[in-house]
């Protein structure tokens, strides 16, 4: 039997894994579902729950390490310390396709760079997306995605890499390859350097379209110019491929 602990930031992503694991049965496994204790949405709404809990990798670092055989980041946005990955197996559910544009949102600098993307699950390591690939899924970006259709595609090869591999990963019965380059890695002050749109700028309608619909995602205010009197004014970009 093997306690799993689960740390997740990503409310719909947990809903798909709990009832991934409902459906599917894992008989003698236990699973245990955790936040990172900065998410101040998930405190408010979890503060009184026993079955999702706020976690602190750093401080809790010991009592997981005695408590638990097997970590699973889903989307946790702590970095795990040295002293946990060494001490526990850590596996990270990872929503690029390593080692390319490892880090922070990897779908919006796909679109800009046209690097590929997809779902990664990995070991994790020291370093950012780094570790030992146990399954990964690539995705086609297409001329028409923006970042929200690219990342929605992104979820669901993350869940089908999840459901083929979550017995074997549990029970330590897989094969691991260590990327064959170091890639790329894209930090939040890389993205919130692409929100501001300079008017001036000159270059081909493919960039501008590029980087508006790589800003572009529901109903996140990304991407803006200041106009004349200084005030932020923000754009979308919507695309309709011919059916
Ligand atoms: O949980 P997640 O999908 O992923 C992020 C990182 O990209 C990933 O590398 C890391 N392992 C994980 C812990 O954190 O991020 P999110 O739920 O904050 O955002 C999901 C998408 O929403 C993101 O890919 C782009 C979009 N977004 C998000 C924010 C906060 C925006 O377009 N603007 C924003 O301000």
């Amino acid at each position: 039997m093997s306690k799993v602990l689960v740390i997740s930031d990503n409310e719909p992503l947990v809903g798909r894994f709990k009832k991934l694991i409902k459906d599917k049965g894992f008989p003698g496994h236990q699973f245990h579902f955790s936040y990172s204790y900065i998410n101040a949405a998930l405190a408010r709404k979890y503060s009184n729950s026993s079955k999702f809990t706020s976690v602190n990798v750093k401080d809790e670092c010991e009592n997981i390490i005695q408590n638990y055989d097997l970590v699973i980041s889903l989307h946790c946005k702590q970095l795990f310390p040295s002293e946990l990955v060494k001490g526990v197996r850590c596996v990270n559910v990872h929503p690029g396709l390593n080692p390319h544009n490892r880090g922070w949102f990897p779908q919006v600098f796909s679109i800009l760079n046209g690097l590929p993307c997809g779902g990664t699950i990995h070991e994790i390591d020291e370093q950012l997306d780094h570790g030992a690939i146990i399954a990964q899924k690539a995705v086609e970006v297409e001329s028409w995605d923006t970042s929200l259709t690219a990342y929605n595609k992104i979820l669901d090869a993350e869940m089908e890499l999840i459901q083929a591999n979550l017995l074997d990963i549990i029970e330590n019965n897989y094969l691991k390859e260590n990327p064959l380059e170091e890639g790329n890695l894209n930090l939040k002050k890389d993205f919130n350097a692409l929100r501001e749109i300079d008017l001036s700028d000159i270059d081909t309608f493919q960039k501008h379209i590029d980087r508006l619909r790589a800003m572009t995602h529901g109903e996140y205010m990304n991407a803006y110019f200041l106009d004349k009197d200084g005030r932020k004014v923000f754009l979308k970009l919507e695309l309709f491929p011919e059916e």
